[in-house]
């Protein structure tokens, strides 16, 4: 089967991907999806807690001003079921399912460059061909799921967050063990500890966390939004991570300590990822981010009741949100909780997967359900699971062998007319995810738009291009706080044998909006067009 482009996924990338190129561009287009419906990473992650960290009347397309005023967020951050809802109704709206294959995972694509074709096999042995292909295939899809000794004896059951059955978990009676306690482990955490007889939290890494305060939306705050959709779509296209909120021009440390507490207390009270916009300086001074870090360890010192339990929870090997900042809905709070139990795998760590349970250095202990609350081989994972070859065969995983190469993260020297939506090098996981993709997609339409016109062959990013930037989201990580958090899946350290490379573009939204945008202007600088 032929097309103009195969677009990879049905989430919140690729339904806009496949919208913007059928209906703007006019192109024939196919979106190969693995699962039997659209919603990418809220598809599989279905874990009990599941839910977006920002907010829900930004964590949307702004494509679409009919679609901002007739759909209704129901709380102040959207519950996995409800982002669901909303992207079935996108689905369902721009009448994209259509040209969605499910049950289709891509396994293999490679360029004929004589053609100037690329060739798509499915698993089920499906052969396709496009002029262009798109990877919309999310930053966080593929499991990371730790090899750990006995797994496979084990007489209960277990569940990667992010692969969670369809039909749910009842934990009814079970005695849980839930191991990994980032963003994932935070939200699901309270929900299991109410729901099961017992809960064992495996911690490998503290974490801080700042309350979400989630609450229903009141139709005041409902009407607003729709009041000034433009208004909050203009700030949050302008910021530096995607939110409507900017971050305060004034410095953690040019203030009197009182007068610094009071404007934590405010943003603890506030609640969410608005917490990390309190200074200017949280991110790039570590001196600042001390402040900041402080505050949240003597919240925690007064949340959690058992003072060993609390000096356990305690972040100290990391500066504050250099590992992307979790909120919670009574995190700290559970472990108050009778049932509940903290070990520390740091002090002892998990040697072993027994038939009855997890064995760590200290102690066995006897479960019913492991949850696997692991993370993801994050961003390029998902790229690298598929056998993608550009020019003369050549392999992505060996060109991206010492880390991802990209241009503004949205090419590889190599594989002509391949665009990622939000790759390796482009803001995207610092960013809220719609914004990026939106940003993305509607640069990658014009982008196509601007061959067709021109009747061209193919576009190519340089590879001295590619070096120079994969540089600059060196530079620019490097002129921040983050690569502080020597074990963050933002520098690929949570998978054992990935190359470390800061793999997000640190430079703000913003900035990278401009340079897109000027990279454009100036005929796609960066790029080879034949
Ligand atoms: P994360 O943020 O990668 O967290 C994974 C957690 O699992 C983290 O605490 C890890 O500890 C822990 N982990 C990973 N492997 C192991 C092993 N082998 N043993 C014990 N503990 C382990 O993934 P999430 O799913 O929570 O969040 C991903 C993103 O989704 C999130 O950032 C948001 O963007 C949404 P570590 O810190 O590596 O010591």
């Amino acid at each position: 089967m032929e097309f103009d482009a195969i677009v990879v996924g049905a989430g919140f990338s690729g339904l806009y991907m496949l919208h913007k190129l059928r209906d703007g561009v006019g192109l024939s287009v196919r979106v190969l999806e693995a699962g039997d419906g659209v919603g990418g990473t809220w598809y599989w992650n279905r874990y009990p807690g599941a839910r977006c960290d920002s907010e829900s009347h930004y964590y949307s397309y702004s494509f679409s001003k009919e679609l901002e005023q007739e759909w209704e967020w129901s709380e102040r951050y959207p519950e996995q079921p409800e982002i669901m809802r909303y992207l079935n109704h996108v689905a369902d709206r721009f009448d994209l399912r259509r040209d969605i294959q499910f049950k289709s995972r891509v396994t293999e694509a490679s360029y004929d460059e004589a053609a100037n074709r690329w060739n798509i096999r499915t698993d089920s042995g499906e052969r396709l061909t496009a002029k262009f292909f798109i990877p919309a295939v999310g930053c966080l899809s593929a499991a990371n799921i730790p090899r750990i000794a006995g797994l496979g004896s084990f007489q209960g059951t277990w569940y990667h967050t992010g692969e969670w059955p369809h039909e749910g978990v009842d934990f009814t009676g079970k005695r849980v063990g839930l191991i990994g306690t980032g963003s994932t482990g935070i939200q699901a955490t309270p929900v299991i500890a109410a729901l099961a007889a017992h809960l064992t939290v495996f911690q490998r890494t503290p974490n801080y966390s700042i309350p979400a305060r989630n609450a229903p939306l009141s139709p005041e705050f409902q009407k607003y939004v729709k009041e000034n959709y433009a208004e909050i779509r203009r700030k949050t296209r302008e910021s530096t991570n995607g939110h409507p909120f900017e971050i305060a021009d004034r410095s953690a440390l040019a203030i009197a300590p009182e007068e610094r507490q009071a404007l934590y207390e405010d943003a603890w009270q506030h609640g969410g990822l608005r917490f990390r916009a309190t200074f200017k300086d949280i991110m790039v001074n570590k001196e600042a981010n001390d402040t900041a870090a402080d505050f949240i360890r003597s919240k925690i010192c007064q949340i959690v009741k058992d003072p060993a339990v609390a000096a356990k929870l305690m972040p100290l090997d990391h500066p504050f949100a250099t590992k992307r900042p979790p909120i919670d809905s009574d995190y700290f709070e559970t472990f108050n909780r009778e049932n509940v139990l903290l070990v520390d795998l740091r002090e002892s760590p998990i040697e072993a997967i027994t038939p009855a349970g997890v064995r760590t250095g200290n102690a066995e202990y006897p479960l019913d359900i492991i949850v696997f609350a692991t993370g993801f081989d994050a961003m390029t994972g998902p790229m690298l699971r598929m056998d993608i070859r550009g020019k003369n065969g050549l392999l992505l995983k060996n060109a991206w062998a010492a880390g991802p190469r990209t241009y503004l993260g949205l090419q590889v020297a190599g594989f002509p007319n391949m665009f990622t939506v939000t790759g390796p090098g482009s803001p995207s996981v610092l960013c809220n995810m719609p914004v990026a993709i939106e940003q993305h997609v509607d640069w990658i339409a014009d982008c196509i738009g601007y061959i067709r016109e021109r009747g061209l062959h193919s576009i190519e990013t340089t590879p001295e291009a590619a070096e120079r930037w994969v540089s600059h989201v060196n530079d620019a990580a490097n002129a921040t706080l983050l690569p502080m958090a020597g074990s963050s899946w933002y520098l690929g350290a949570n998978v054992p044998g990935k190359p470390r490379v800061f793999m997000p573009y640190a430079g703000g939204m913003a900035t990278y909006r401009n340079i897109c945008e000027a990279v454009a202007a100036k005929g796609y600088e960066g790029f080879v067009l034949r």
